[in-house]
């Protein structure tokens, strides 16, 4: 199945779907806000999460939340460099999680080695250009607007065919800004402008995405409003806190990994950890027995 996972350049090969773990350094993210807000606690927690199993850490200092308003980028590059530089320096794969060019530039001269932005090229006019001139590796994620006012977006007639065409926008954009495809991740933004039913069809498209993109593809669930809504007991009961959607993060951690997903990025990581390697088992276990089946026909 690796060939179908896809190879990021720049990052390790870790033979399986990765789980990249979460320290968001912000006081008001939606499942984790406030819990790792000062740098030490923030290290620690990264560390935390490697040891768990993480394959790679993802630090973020603005939240994405709906509604959420923009942090300054001075206040930005205060919460997440030497968060940054700490993980980097214990030797943890870091990526940063930002739409701002000068926080990557910065982030990535402090060792991070990936930058994420849930934008996907656009909030950013530099960050292109930024990235290219790194030559770092590049999440590009489907976005239609910041999170202040990103629910009134989550109108689509064909979720995925949509998603799918202006990821692609985004990927041309940064290509032809000079980023290598070869470093290019596709996120399908679960949650971003996007109501529960369109995560969940996108799900059920993980494949589709995959294959017709042709990029190693990182699915983001981790504790999303939509879980919350299936965990339900009916259509108007409330919801299920974060904190309480991480078995349904993990089930869905496994249905990436049997879809060829090349990561998840999850706030609790042990669970992941188990699934991906579950899910790489039976894997290989298929593969042994398609080779069996072919020597004995
Ligand atoms: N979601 C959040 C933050 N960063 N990055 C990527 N690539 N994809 C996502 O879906 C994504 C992200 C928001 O969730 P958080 O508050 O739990 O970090």
């Amino acid at each position: 199945m690796s060939a179908s996972r896809g190879q990021v350049s720049g990052l390790p090969d870790w033979g399986r779907c990765a789980v990249m773990g979460v320290v968001n350094v912000t006081p008001d993210s939606f499942s984790d806000g406030g819990q790792w807000f000062d740098p030490e606690s923030a290290i620690k927690h990264g560390l935390d999460l490697v040891a768990q199993g993480a394959d790679l850490v993802d630090v973020g200092g603005e939240s994405t939340r709906p509604g959420a308003p923009r942090v300054s980028e001075a206040e930005e590059l205060r919460r997440v460099l030497p968060v940054v530089r700490g993980l980097a320096a214990e030797g943890v794969v870091v990526s940063v999680d930002t739409m701002r060019a000068g926080v990557a530039e910065r982030a990535l001269a402090q060792g991070a080695v990936l930058v994420n932005d849930v934008s996907g090229g656009l909030a950013d006019p530099a960050m292109v250009p930024a990235v290219a001139a790194a030559g770092s590796p590049f999440v590009v994620m489907h976005w239609r607007g910041q999170s202040i006012d990103m629910n009134n977006r989550a109108v689509y007639s064909d979720v995925t065919g949509e998603v799918v065409a202006e990821l692609r926008e985004s990927f041309e954009r940064a290509v032809a800004g000079g980023v290598d495809p070869e470093r290019i991740v596709i996120d399908p933004g679960l949650g971003f402008a996007k109501q529960a039913e369109h995560d969940l069809a996108l799900m059920a498209d993980l494949g589709r995405l995959r294959t017709e993109l042709g990029r190693p593809l990182l699915v983001a669930a981790s504790r999303k409003r939509f879980l919350g809504r299936v965990l339900a007991e009916r259509p108007d009961a409330p919801v299920p806190p974060a904190r309480e959607r991480d078995a349904a993060t993990a089930a869905i951690t496994a249905l990436s990994a049997r879809e060829g997903a090349w990561a998840v990025r999850v706030h609790e990581v042990r669970a992941s950890a188990d699934a991906v390697r579950v899910a790489h088992a039976v894997e290989r276990a298929g593969a042994d027995s398609a080779g069996e089946g072919r020597r004995a026909g």
